[in-house]
């Protein structure tokens, strides 16, 4: 596995990495999954924040502070919802991945930990999902000095596996 992409089973929001990164929706006020997570371990102050913020387009991020996590920066992106593959769903991932990327350098964030945005409640296919970030973030570092390293953080067993299996091969 190369040395700046890094693999983990478990919960992002204990992450000790300069910015972790949110799977919202485009209110970004919170909901359920790892958005929620990350809402309840950064404390009430986040959504205070995310409501200045005016919502954010799929495919872009918007950054805040970590508040109560481990991590300086919550960067925050709203993934497709998978409607069958039609509606430019790939592309708009794509878009999230450089998003994040943009946004941690540009804060100067060395390490960022990511979650599988997308596959969750929005059903984008895992493993298409996984290909796509991880063809992303290659590009990304291949031409960027910083981020320094991108863990992937998976959740479920599933895609941990794929993860492992695109990586290592
Ligand atoms: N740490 C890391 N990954 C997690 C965690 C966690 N604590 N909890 C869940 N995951 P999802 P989406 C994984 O549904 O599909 C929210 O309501 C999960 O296993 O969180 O992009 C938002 O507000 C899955 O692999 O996000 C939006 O409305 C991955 O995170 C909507 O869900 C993404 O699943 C976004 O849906």
């Amino acid at each position: 596995m190369e040395e700046r992409i890094k693999l983990i089973q478990g919960d992002i929001t204990i992450m000790p990495v300069d910015a972790v990164v949110n799977a919202a929706n485009s209110s970004l006020l919170g909901g359920g999954g790892v958005d929620g997570a990350i809402h309840r371990a950064a404390g009430p102050g986040l959504a205070e924040i995310c409501r200045l913020l005016g919502g954010c387009e799929v495919g872009e991020a918007k950054v805040t502070p970590g508040l109560h996590l481990h991590a300086k920066y919550i960067i925050h992106t709203v993934g497709p919802v998978w409607k069958g593959g039609k509606n430019e769903e790939a592309e708009k991932l794509a878009n999230c991945y450089r998003s994040i990327l943009l946004q941690a350098e540009l804060h100067e964030c060395n390490t960022v930990a990511i979650p599988n945005i997308s596959t969750g409640i929005y059903h984008f296919p895992k493993q298409l999902a996984a290909e796509i970030a991880i063809r992303e973030t290659r590009n990304f570092l291949s031409s960027h000095s910083v981020p320094v390293t991108v863990t992937f953080v998976c959740f479920d067993q599933e895609n941990f596996d794929i993860y492992r299996d695109l990586l290592n091969s």
